[in-house]
């Protein structure tokens, strides 16, 4: 087992991987910015240091400043978390380079993933459904060639891209050109490479995604599905395990694409892979995330695997301790991120300290979060300030079980999207369980109708 794990990241999620630790009897190194020194993961870490000032790029994006601590304290691991440099195949290179696990794949893992027209080109030779599509594309002929098979709408996105960043939608031949010139653009600033590849565009799909673990030594689980369809501009809001448009023959069978998938790519550790369900339900392969995810929670509380758990176990070295068949999926969790933004303004950040802090509990109530009473929520980082979980025995009772929660939980000082929440959960269409990720659209419209 590890002597020492660093936590490359602040929040919520350096807590969650404290508390790991913690509870796997490994002493912890927090690294904190100017602006995070009143923390919650600096007070819960055995050690603590300063890496720079609030400016991320020169905190927690400073590879230098966090090797520097991790040699200093003698950590032979480094946890990443999610955002930050968890999904850097570079950073995960100088880690082995150094003799540092880092807790997550190989770099190799994630440069084979993090292309995404190379991991089109690996999830087919996988047998794993893919969008028809292209490879990297030189030519507006040839995207003309393209659309002309699939039919538009079509839609680019840059290889070096993900999470809906570099992609143009094309509806029309005449659209190709300035779209082609933009993306490549974009991409070749945004991610220091151009190339673009063409997917046949789903209009409003379902977003599931499978999380599975592999160890090692080639043994692999997947952990079911969440439903993440309710999103605003690809910033996930409120998610769910398991979908309520999946069953049990389509997980098994995304179970087992999924674990190709990862095999593929001899994945080691904790991943996701994100697929869309179009409204005839076929499903495809789009991308795969390498990290621990914000929403890992929902999957925890159906699956009763502690997932950072296993996470730091794998990285170690340990054989995975379940099989498949030790997986038994019971009951169905919601998880709402409460974020400190104002969801009337537009979800306008609103960053501030917090006068009064009291959290919902009880049965099948969860919160992870970093915040307390007296908390300054400093502005330069993202908006979410904690996660809401809650488990029930169905959908409908975790739902339920949610709206109390939402009710009981009591933040003053800040605008956060409590009400927002509640308003979804209490939702004609949330209840149904039958939307997709033209969700909050429709939400919002149905809101102002019944002002009317
Ligand atoms: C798509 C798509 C429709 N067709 N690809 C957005 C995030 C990135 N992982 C992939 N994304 C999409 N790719 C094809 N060929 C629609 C989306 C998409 C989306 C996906 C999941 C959740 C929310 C979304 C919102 C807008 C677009």
């Amino acid at each position: 087992m590890f002597r020492k794990v660093l936590i490359a990241n602040r929040g919520e999620i350096s807590v969650r991987i404290i508390r790991a630790c913690r509870e796997l009897g490994i002493p912890t190194v927090a690294v904190y910015s100017e602006a995070d020194a009143n923390s919650l993961h600096v007070r819960l870490a055995t050690d603590s240091y300063c890496i720079g000032p609030a400016d991320s790029a020169k905190s927690y994006l400073s590879i230098p400043a966090i090797m520097s601590v991790a040699e200093l304290t003698g950590a032979d691991a480094i946890h990443p978390g999610y955002g930050f440099l968890s999904e850097r195949a570079d950073f995960a290179e100088i880690c082995e380079q150094h003799g540092i696990k880092f807790i997550g794949p190989s770099s190799e893992s994630m440069r084979k993933m993090g292309d995404k027209a190379n991991a089109r080109k690996t999830m087919i030779d996988n047998d794993v459904p893919v969008i028809p599509g292209t490879p990297i594309v030189h030519t507006v002929g040839e995207i003309k060639k393209f659309a002309k098979k699939a039919g538009y709408p079509i839609i680019l996105k840059a290889t070096a891209g993900g999470g809906g960043k570099g992609m143009r939608i094309v509806r029309n031949d005449d659209e190709i050109d300035t779209n082609f010139t933009l993306c490549r653009t974009e991409a070749g600033k945004a991610f220091g490479n151009p190339d673009v590849y063409c997917e046949k565009y789903l209009e409003n799909p379902r977003h599931i995604e499978v999380q599975i673990i592999g160890d090692k030594f080639g043994n692999y689980i997947y952990l079911g599905e969440r439903d993440c369809s309710v999103q605003r501009r690809h910033q996930k809001l409120l998610e769910e395990a398991p979908s309520p448009a999946i069953d049990e023959k389509t997980r098994h069978k995304m179970g087992e694409a999924a674990i190709r998938a990862a095999k593929a790519v001899k994945y080691e550790g904790v991943g996701t892979c994100e697929f869309l369900l179009d409204s005839d339900g076929k499903w495809y392969f789009m991308e795969m995330n390498t990290r621990i995810q914000v929403e890992h929670c929902v999957t925890e509380m159906i699956s009763q695997v502690d997932i950072a758990r296993q996470q730091i176990l794998v990285a170690s070295g340990e054989r995975l301790q379940y099989k498949q068949r030790d997986i038994q999926l019971k009951g169905h969790a919601i998880e709402c991120r409460i974020n400190a933004e104002n969801p009337s303004k537009d979800f306008m950040p609103c960053p501030g300290v917090i006068d009064g802090y009291l959290p919902p509990g009880g049965f099948g109530v969860r919160v992870d979060s970093h915040v307390y009473a007296g908390y300054s929520i400093p502005p330069y980082y993202d908006s979410m300030i904690g996660k809401l979980i809650c488990w029930g025995e169905n959908r409908n009772q975790a739902r339920r079980r949610m709206y109390q929660a939402l009710k009981e939980y009591v933040i003053v000082g800040i605008e956060t999207t409590i009400p927002f929440h509640q308003a979804v959960i209490e939702d004609e269409v949330f209840k149904s369980g039958n939307f997709n990720t033209s969700f909050l659209e429709d939400f919002y419209k149905r809101q102002n109708d019944s002002k009317k």
